[in-house]
């Protein structure tokens, strides 16, 4: 297939930054970008660095996760002015937030929205993803014209992908992009046995897809994707730590690691147009 029909140079790598999260308090974490400012400030200085697409979680005033519409759109809207990253919005949010407010951040028009395969546990809370809100969810984004991450954290999310897919077609965009969860204490290990299992069965329409490891597993699992031929997610949402005892300082370090790691693959950082042609938003936007 040729570049413009979603496939780029092989050499290519896309490098996803999942900088925030909804996880990690500020005050245990003050390197946390959680205002708008950092969250700009982060992003123009990893695409800098080499991302090409930002998975955006926000926070409220008190630094606490919000899935307030008004935040989101002003979010999105800044990302889009300071920067050309993919802008991907979380649907996930926070374990805590409602499914309702879930599906309503589409209404703040990202390029692209994650949308998570499955319930699984999640340390000791529930990350609830019940198929019918799946089903809602990945319609309303064909409708709205937003092109799904589907987030794999389990290999029975990836039976739910291929079940999705022959229900309800294609995205929008037509590209068919996941990222494998790996390490989340009630998800699949962030093993490279795992990711080979994983990446193994993903259904035929998947045209790309990622990786990324929690905590002390994102080198495992970073070094797995590269060599299965998969991207990299990386940033703060995912690890805290560059090695045992050293705090992430910024989501740029992260960015620059993974730079570095597919240097050594023979890759090099996927542009921002690349991106947009891999994740189909090139065609949707012609
Ligand atoms: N914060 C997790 C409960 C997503 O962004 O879509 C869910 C999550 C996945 O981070
Ligand atoms: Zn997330």
């Amino acid at each position: 297939m040729r570049v413009g029909q979603g496939i780029v140079a092989p050499e290519a790598l896309l490098i996803t930054v999942a900088p925030t999260g909804a996880e990690t308090s500020k005050a245990d974490f003050p390197q946390l970008p959680t205002t708008l400012d950092e969250l700009v400030q982060t992003a123009q200085e990893c695409e800098a660095a080499g991302a090409a697409m930002i998975h955006v979680h926000i926070r409220d005033d008190e630094h606490r996760p919000t899935l307030d519409l008004v935040r989101l759109t002003d979010t999105v809207q800044a990302l889009r002015e300071s920067t050309d990253l993919v802008v991907q919005l979380s649907t996930g949010g926070s374990v805590h937030d409602p499914l309702d407010s879930r599906l309503k951040v589409l209404d703040a028009a990202p390029d692209s929205c994650s949308l998570t395969m499955g319930t699984t546990n999640f340390g000791d809370d529930v990350f609830s993803n019940p198929w019918p809100f799946v089903c809602e969810l990945y319609q309303l984004s064909q409708e709205r014209q937003v092109v799904p991450e589907f987030e794999l954290f389990d290999l029975g999310h990836v039976a739910a992908l291929h079940r999705l897919l022959d229900r309800y077609g294609l995205p929008y965009g037509g590209s068919v992009h996941c990222d494998l969860v790996m390490g989340v204490p009630g998800g699949m290990p962030g093993t490279a046995d795992a990711l080979v299992s994983a990446v193994g069965v993903l259904p035929d329409q998947v045209t790309s897809w990622s990786a990324t490891g929690i905590g002390r597993t994102t080198l495992p699992v970073a070094l797995a994707a590269l060599s299965k031929g998969g991207h990299l997610r990386v940033g703060m949402e995912d690890v805290l730590s560059v090695r045992q005892g050293e705090p992430v300082g910024s989501n740029r370090q992260l960015v620059a690691r993974a730079v570095a790691m597919g240097e050594i693959a023979q890759k090099r950082p996927m542009t921002t147009t690349e991106a947009r042609t891999l994740l189909g938003l090139a065609r949707a936007e012609v």
